[in-house]
């Protein structure tokens, strides 16, 4: 008797594929953000969320997603996303880890390589499938937006509250965009070199043109975010060399990305509702 599996185990091993389109999903819904909300409300509404990571109990998720956010001074947005992405994320049934990637330090922010580090980092806890590349401003309305991965890289956000919901421009690949691991992989992930505001989130389309691959968007009614209004951060001046840089893409990728990512890694921290990843970045690095 002592060598049968126990229950638990047993219910593990039979559980099904979760389907595609989880029946638990809502369609647009009506944000609300309230002003004198906290962390620890949100944590007591998300009990199933443990250090940063979820999984479904009714089924096996079909893929395992990490959220990367890249941070600096935005508490109170990071607190309104953690309090609607939790919800939403678990609607879709998915397995996920939501990773804030945080830069020290006064330097100029770089998204794009708190990004590569937070795939490097997520990757040495779990092999996860999916990567979702996440501004920490950008609230999703419709949970048929799917946070997940497809043969081909997605771009989430085709519009916001603050453009009328229309795609910006043709080519536009800001703000959120779901690449699987090989996909990042294959284009050695962002360039490190985008210090300040602008032009990474063109590189990384560059990037995917230059591989072949095509960007697959939702409908325009699913994919809808809305931003949290912001002006332009200290630190996060315009980065006037981005014209420059983006001329280089087809000579530098391979050079530049995750293979050269260089970065001191202060902590990592295991917060009910994220992992906080802590990096600073030198001189020169
Ligand atoms: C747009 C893009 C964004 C990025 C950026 C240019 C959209 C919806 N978003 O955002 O993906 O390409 O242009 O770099 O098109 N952040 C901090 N602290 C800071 C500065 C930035 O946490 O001090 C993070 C945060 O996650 C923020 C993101 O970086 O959402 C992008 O910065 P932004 O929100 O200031 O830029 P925005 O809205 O023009
Ligand atoms: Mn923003």
């Amino acid at each position: 008797e002592e060598t049968l599996p126990n229950e638990a185990s047993m219910k593990k091993a039979e559980l099904d594929n979760c389907p595609y389109i989880s029946p638990d999903l809502r369609g647009q819904s009506k944000l609300i953000f309230k002003p004198d909300l906290t962390l620890e409300e949100v944590q007591a509404k998300n009990p199933k969320v443990h250090r940063g990571r979820y999984r479904p109990e009714e089924c096996k998720a079909l893929q395992r997603v990490a959220i990367l956010i890249p941070h600096r001074n935005r508490e109170k947005h990071l607190m309104y996303l953690l309090e609607h992405l939790h919800p939403f994320l678990q609607r879709q049934q998915l397995e996920y880890g939501i990773y804030i990637i945080h830069q020290a330090g006064t330097k100029k922010f770089n998204r794009a390589k708190l990004l590569n580090v937070g795939y490097l980092e997520a990757l040495k806890e779990e092999n996860w499938d999916c990567f979702i590349f996440h501004d920490v401003d950008l609230v999703p309305e419709n949970d048929y937006n799917l946070y997940m991965c497809e043969d081909q890289p997605k771009h989430l956000v085709v519009g916001r509250n603050s453009t009328g919901y229309r795609l910006r421009y043709s080519g536009y690949f800001g703000g959120v965009t779901a690449l699987s691991r090989q996909q990042f992989f294959k284009v050695n992930g962002f360039s490190n070199n985008y210090w300040g505001w602008g032009g990474e989130d063109d590189d990384l389309r560059l990037r995917v043109e230059l591989h072949k691959m095509k960007i697959l968007r939702p409908k325009p009614e699913v994919g809808k975010y809305t931003m949290i209004f912001h002006t332009r951060d200290q630190g996060n001046e315009v980065n006037v060399e981005r014209m420059k840089l983006l001329h280089q893409v087809s000579r530098v990728w391979r050079t530049d990305g995750l293979t050269s990512c260089s970065y001191k890694l202060l902590s990592v921290e295991y917060n009910p509702l994220y992992i906080n990843i802590t990096v600073d970045f030198w001189a020169g690095a």
